[in-house]
């Protein structure tokens, strides 16, 4: 490698560009200062990307029942019993079930594949879990799933709100950008609006803590306000004006639980106002309602691609918007052409000369396992991601895909698909393969491979093409992945002459390029003209009548700074599992009391669906009846941290999109009689009632607990971490009921076990630095267990914990992060954890005095 390659993290749909450097011992990855979405910026999790790469516990070959194969024999295999079934059960029969994390050039062979020659429509992706609300929302309002505005609108707005959108921790890179604007510009304000306060309120000039689900009021009160102070200047040029005032009308502003005067003051006061929303929006069973509700708003005013304005769909994934370009849903054909339209349909058929082209939508996500379970689809290919834990109802889902006849699963590891499957098949992971995203505004960049492919691992678009030609189809033998690109930069040039917006058959260059990249336009904002895709060309208002709220206990799920989804890459990481490395359930004191669960307890929470068991984290964060609990836990790294169990999977009429951010929960403690924490230097799989398990940078640590009493610790440590041998340390207090203990090898520390009636109160960063080193006095506590514990890491980059900043705060009286920075390094690398520096400095501001030991950075 001669120079740095430039290419694309391939978490978030920020989509920020990284220069990859080869060295000593691997490679380095920081920030391209010359990428437009993040100017050299990279958060916690882009900046340890160079951790996740190893191989440990990478699929490396083709599996057939468990067996290695060969590719030829795995492809020929997997061709052969899909023709099988089509040929038994018709094209309906064959689905397969993607992400919104496949490169451009994956979803396009697949898409292809799917629609033009199996002939079916049954291909939908992860991203039904993720925008399918706002894609519905988008053709309602505009005529076409179009994202008008940029990012750089967020710097240039007034007034930014951020609605159901953790921004801080979901999309760091644009909180900085946004962070910095405001710095530089005093009069700008910032409203979050979220049941629950998140990091991302350090930013807030308000925090609207609304009833959960009740986002279509706030709008429609919004848009009758807009309505009768005169600045529906736009009524003329939409369509549904008069209905839509009229059902905001009638809607209570009082269901948002809230005052809504002030805000609706300055969103009103604001010409120059971006409306930023995100799963809080999308994820509910009115979620298209709610997006409506939104574009309502910004399409009465006017206030829409031009500089400043705009409401924003931020997407999730790194290559969301990709997918929805290529058509990688159900209910879309490609380049943003219509399924419905024989025309584009037409189009699309003969520009791939195909036997076949789907003439309806297929089965969207909830339904698409529906059929599984119902033995309607008999053949499901699985593509980079993992339904037994992000789908609703996810033991259900388990359970269909279990019972399927012929399931075929690609990953970078093992997952809940793979376990299940008759075929794995291994894929290239990011830094092996090239292909193309596309950002949240827009924005086409380049992955960029660095890497041979680990093992006999190839690109999914190539393994498609693979099944594809073996099925005899053609129009599948491209020689690399520019190839595919190719093909479809000339299809998006068809779309954009029957009138498309997506046309990137002029995108010339590998520079990030914003779509459009036709001949008569390149990039830009969309819809300042008031001109949109709908038929007449107007803009649509829609009517909204928001939906009663059910009152109860409501789980909240979502996500946390340092982990991505179901962690087969940050949990690699050791510093990423520092900040956070157990699945919790953050609950209000007063359901925490009425319930009996002090912190740090264990809660099980069921619901008809399931149960998980969570640590208890009391706060104030969640309001009572709204506790909140991460998504990112799996049956690799927890006994029972999958939160998509307790999901039922209602969801959204007009996109078929789940309700995640609800579940109808049962809480109460869990009858635990021990709790422990251990640590090692080699893997270990705990088999007692409560684990969760996370890298760390001696090896692996773990939380436990058990609902029995263990007889003989010594043999159940042995057994535990596999070291029948090893020489024993002990110091147990009956009087207490308190274990210690530590196994080693010629004197060098293998693994520790820390046990007690009550949860284990240690420096965990002490026994783990412990791990690998002599180091007799591990049990005495008094050495090093006992030292100032750090606490949980909230710099994951310089490793600064908790008690450490509210230390330094404390004892030298620092006030602003800058001066965090100076003293103890935090928050002066990635910067991603500044909102909870700055959270840290107001907490020891408002409570002079108190010195509270914090174990937990949440
Ligand atoms: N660190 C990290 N970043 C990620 C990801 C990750 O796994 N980890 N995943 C990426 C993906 S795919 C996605 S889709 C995005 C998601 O990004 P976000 O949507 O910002 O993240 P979430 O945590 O899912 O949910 C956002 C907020 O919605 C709030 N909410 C819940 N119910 C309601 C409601 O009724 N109304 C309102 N207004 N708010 C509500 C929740 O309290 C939560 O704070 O993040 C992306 N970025
Ligand atoms: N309760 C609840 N559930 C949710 C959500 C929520 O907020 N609450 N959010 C939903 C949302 S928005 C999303 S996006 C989903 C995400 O949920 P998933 O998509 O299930 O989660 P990931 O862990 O991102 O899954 C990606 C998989 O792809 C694999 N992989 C990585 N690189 C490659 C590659 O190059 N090729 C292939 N073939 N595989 C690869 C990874 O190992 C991993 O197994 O979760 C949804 N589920
Ligand atoms: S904000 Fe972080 S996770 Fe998102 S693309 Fe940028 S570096 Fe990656
Ligand atoms: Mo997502």
């Amino acid at each position: 490698m001669t120079g740095p390659i430039r290419s694309t993290c391939p978490y978030c749909g920020v989509g920020c560009g990284v220069l990859v450097r080869k060295t000593d011992t691997g490679v380095a990855v920081s920030g391209d200062p010359d990428h437009p979405a993040n100017f050299g910026r990279l958060c916690s999790k882009g900046a340890a990307l160079a951790e996740t790469l190893g191989s440990e516990g990478r699929l490396s070959e083709p599996l057939i029942a468990g067996r290695r194969a060969g590719w030829d024999e795995a492809l020929s295999l997997v061709a052969r019993r899909l023709s099988d079934t089509i040929a038994a059960h018709g094209p309906d029969s064959v689905a397969i079930y993607g992400s919104g994390q496949m490169l451009t050039e994956d979803y396009y062979a697949a898409n292809k594949f799917m629609k033009g020659f199996v002939g079916s429509a049954n291909i939908d992706t992860n991203s039904r879990l993720c925008m399918a609300s706002s894609v519905a929302g988008h053709v309602r309002a505009f005529g076409s799933d179009t994202v008008p505005g940029l990012y750089e609108d967020l710097e240039l707005a007034n007034l930014v709100v951020l609605v159901g959108s953790n921004l801080a921790w979901c999309h760091p890179v644009i909180h900085q950008r946004l962070a910095a604007a405001r710095a530089a510009r005093p009069g700008m304000r910032v409203v979050v609006i979220d049941p629950r306060r998140t990091a991302t309120c350090d930013l807030a000039d308000l925090h609207l803590p609304i009833a959960p689900g009740s986002d279509a009021a706030v709008w429609n009160a919004v848009l009758a306000a807009i309505d009768a102070r005169g600045l529906a200047h736009w009524r003329d040029r939409l369509s549904g004006y008069a209905e839509a005032v009229e059902a905001a009308r009638a809607s209570d502003p009082a269901a948002a639980g809230v005052d809504l005067s002030g805000f609706i003051d300055l969103w009103c006061g604001a010409e120059r106002v971006v409306t930023v929303y995100s799963q809080g929006i999308n994820q509910s069973d009115s979620g298209t309602d709610k997006v409506n509700a939104i574009t309502n708003c910004h399409l009465a005013t006017g206030r829409i691609g031009r500089p400043g304005m705009g409401p924003f769909s931020i997407t999730g994934q790194p290559n969301a918007m990709g997918g929805r370009e290529v058509g990688g849903m159900a209910n879309m054909l490609a380049c943003h052409l219509d399924i419905a339209n024989p025309r584009h349909r037409a189009a699309v058929q003969s520009f791939w000369n195909s036997p076949a082209i789907a003439a309806a939508p297929g089965l969207k996500a909830v339904d698409l396992f529906r059929a599984v379970e119902a033995g309607r689809v008999k053949a499901l290919w699985v593509i980079g991601t993992n339904p037994t834990v992000s789908m609703p109802d996810a033991d259900r889902v388990a359970r269909a895909i279990a019972t399927c006849d012929l399931v075929i699963a690609s990953d970078i590891v093992e997952t809940g698909v793979t376990r299940r499957a008759d075929v794995v098949l291994p894929a290239a992971g990011w830094g092996e393969r090239s292909g193309h995203v596309t950002n949240s505004e827009r924005r086409i960049s380049r992955q960029q491979g660095f890497l041979a492919p680990h093992g006999a691992a190839m690109p999914d678009w190539k393994i498609i093409a693979g099944v594809a030609q073996r099925m005899g189809f053609a129009g599948f033998d491209w020689p690399d992945a520019d190839a595919v690109f190719a093909e479809y930069k000339t299809l998006s040039g068809i779309a954009g002459a029957q009138g498309g917006d997506f046309d990137i058959s002029a995108l010339t260059d590998e520079a990030p390029a914003l779509w459009p990249q036709s001949p008569l336009r390149r990039g830009g904002r969309f819809f300042g003209d008031g001109v949109f895709h709908t038929p007449d060309g107007r803009g649509r208002m829609i009517a909204v009548i928001p939906q009663r709220q059910e009152v109860g206990m409501r789980l909240n799920t979502g996500r946390v700074r340092d982990h991505w989804h179901t962690m087969t890459r940050t949990g690699r990481a050791a510093r990423l599992s520092a900040h956070i490395a157990e699945p919790f359930l953050e609950i209000h004191p007063e359901d925490a009391a009425r319930i009996g669960l002090q912190p740090a307890m264990l809660a099980e929470v069921t619901s008809p669906g399931g149960r998980a068991v969570l640590r208890v984290l009391v706060t104030q964060r969640v309001a009572p009846g709204q506790p909140f609990a991460p998504i990112h836990w799996t049956d690799r790294n927890s006994a029972a941290g999958r939160v998509g169990a307790l999901i039922a999977a209602r969801v959204d009429p007009v996109s078929g999109q789940p309700a995640l951010k609800e579940a109808g929960v049962v809480i109460r403690p869990y009858a635990a009689v021990w709790y422990g924490f251990a640590a090692s230097v080699a893997p270990f799989r705990p088999d007692c009632d409560y684990w969760a398990c996370a890298t760390s940078d001696t090896g692996m640590r773990a939380e436990l607990a058990g609902t029995a009493m263990v007889a003989d610790w010594p043999a159940h440590a042995r057994a535990l971490f596999g070291l029948p041998d090893a020489d024993l340390s002990l110091l147990s207090d009956p009087s207490r009921g308190t274990v210690r203990l530590a196994l080693s090898l010629g004197g060098i520390v293998q693994a520790a076990l820390f046990c007690a009636p009550s949860p284990v109160a240690l420096s965990r960063e002490a026994v783990v630095a412990m791990m690998g080193s002599r180091a007799p006095q591990i049990l005495s506590g008094r050495a090093a267990l006992d030292r100032p514990d750090p606490g949980a890491t909230v710099c994951a980059c310089l490793n600064v914990g908790v008690n450490t900043i509210l230390g330094a705060i404390r004892q030298q009286g620092l006030c602003t992060t800058g001066q965090l920075g100076e003293a103890l390094g935090a928050g002066s690398n990635c910067g991603s954890c500044r909102p909870e520096l700055q959270a840290l400095i107001d907490r020891v501001r408002a409570e002079p005095g108190t010195t509270p030991r914090i174990t937990a950075a949440v």
